[in-house]
């Protein structure tokens, strides 16, 4: 008997084990590219564990239970019904039970870090927003009021992502932002639900018509990122995607001077 749970012991803790050295050492994520994204990955590595943990261990007892509970010679039929049993499902209530609020505390705890429970209708001295309620975002991580320095609006159509620098007067087709600074965009659709999502910044929002909506990053490499709508918003749903280019600030300046339609 001894020797038994000794060894189912020994088995769990291998299967934690190995499941949080797999978490730890294989990234499965694109590089992070904002200060959002460290924090983020914080908890899809937790969650990639406990997934781990789960898989593992179901596939190790399914294989174990295929040799084990094999139909010995001249067995028939399925043996002695069983009729309950309290303990095991008192284990299989309570363990997923923690596992899941952990989670759910955990998740809240990650998007209030990452400035998604701050509030998002103060005053906004770089949009012209007047009293327009914004509906949903993501807000400055140290909850100061007010846009980043570089406001930019976007609008979201089918099937095209279009950006507006209103300190340039100016429309993009591509996102242009200087690197390690606090960048806010403030997000219309034109006709239905769209949602703007940069995988490498680990942010995502829906864009709403009528329904304005913020985000608040700030981008730490420099390099050309994809922006993917991740709502499915029509038949070219698929194509609708844009890129965001992330410079040094003399580079940005040059772009934005470029385009610049104020002050010619
Ligand atoms: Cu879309």
């Amino acid at each position: 008997m001894l020797n038994k749970s000794f060894y189912l012991i020994l088995i769990i803790t291998s299967i934690i084990g190995i499941s949080f050295w797999i978490g730890f050492n294989i990234n499965l994520l694109p590089e992070e590219a904002s200060i959002n994204a460290p924090i983020y990955d914080e908890l899809f590595k937790i969650l990639f564990i406990i997934g781990l943990i789960l898989f593992i261990g179901m596939t190790a007892l399914v294989i174990f239970s295929l040799f084990k509970f094999r139909k010995k010679e001249g067995q028939f039929g399925d043996g002695i019904a069983l009729e309950g049993n309290l303990s095991l499902e008192i284990i299989w209530t309570v363990i997923p039970s923690i596992i899941i609020l952990f989670v759910g505390i955990y998740s809240y705890n990650i998007y209030e870090r990452m400035g998604g429970m701050n509030e998002l209708n103060h005053h906004h001295e770089n949009l012209n927003t007047n009293s327009e309620k914004i509906w949903a975002g993501i807000n400055k991580i140290n909850n100061k009021s007010g846009f980043g320095q570089t406001a930019i609006e976007v609008s979201a159509m089918q099937f095209a992502f279009l950006f507006n620098y209103p300190q340039g007067e100016f429309i993009s087709g591509e996102l242009h932002v200087p690197v390690n600074q606090e960048i806010s965009i403030k997000m219309e659709s034109k006709d239905v639900i769209h949602a703007f999502w940069i995988p490498e910044f680990r942010i995502k929002q829906d864009i709403i018509p009528g329904q304005p909506t913020i985000l608040n990053f700030t981008p730490t490499k420099t390099g050309k990122y994809p922006i993917i709508c991740a709502e499915l918003c029509g038949p070219y749903h698929g194509g609708m995607r844009a890129s965001i280019i992330v410079e040094e600030q003399s580079d940005y300046e040059k772009w934005f001077k470029q385009n610049n339609k104020i002050n010619l």
